[in-house]
């Protein structure tokens, strides 16, 4: 968690950064710009002259805020949880209060896959969740943990959804890791040497 926020502020500063470079090589040809234009056009408007330091401070913040936004959009990802594998299980928890919390699990292919969803907002659009490729509808009770259990065979991605299809979830089956295809693989044959 220290590390994600380490990684996101690091972002964030390399974005006003870049913003702020850009932002005085702007304010420099904005303000010859000016200049051509006021030739162009003297006498017809009372110039009020602003210092270049305003122009410039005006130029960086707007371009700093440009830059925090297209971070916001492009960069920052919903959050992901990776579930946690115990006697064989890959369980995550899943709070279901205005959508669902985390809204993006990660699980290994090949291994049962349980998530609790915890149920604590009352609006009957959050009541039922469906998990359609697993063919799951399942009813939520209010205030209850209500575990949905499943065990996905290929990765991909797979949705999950309210009873109308307005809240979903994502969940990422990622390929089994290498030391499970290398113990399907056969044993050495030091059985037919002799
Ligand atoms: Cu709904």
């Amino acid at each position: 968690m220290v590390s994600k926020t380490a990684i996101v502020g690091g972002i964030a500063s390399i974005g006003l950064a870049l913003g702020i470079a850009s932002g005085q090589a702007v304010a420099q040809m904005s303000h010859e710009g000016m200049q051509r234009s006021e030739i162009e056009q003297k006498g017809q408007f009372h110039r009020i002259e602003q210092p270049l330091w305003l122009k410039g401070a005006v130029t960086v913040s707007g371009l700093g805020l440009i830059g925090l936004e297209l971070w916001w959009f492009l960069l920052s990802k919903p959050k992901s949880h990776k579930a946690k594998t115990s006697q064989g299980i890959q369980a995550v928890e899943i709070a279901v209060d205005g959508g669902y919390e985390p809204s993006r699990v990660v699980v290994k292919a090949g291994q049962r896959v349980r998530l609790n969803f915890h149920r604590t907002d009352p609006s009957s659009c959050l009541e039922e969740i469906r998990f359609p490729d697993f063919h799951i509808a399942q009813n939520l009770p209010l205030n209850q943990v209500t575990p949905i259990e499943f065990t996905p065979d290929k990765p991909g991605t797979y949705t999950f959804t309210c009873g109308m299809n307005m809240f979903r979830g994502v969940i990422e089956v990622q390929p089994a890791d290498s030391t499970f295809v290398a113990s399907l693989t056969p044993v050495a044959p030091s059985t037919t040497v002799k």
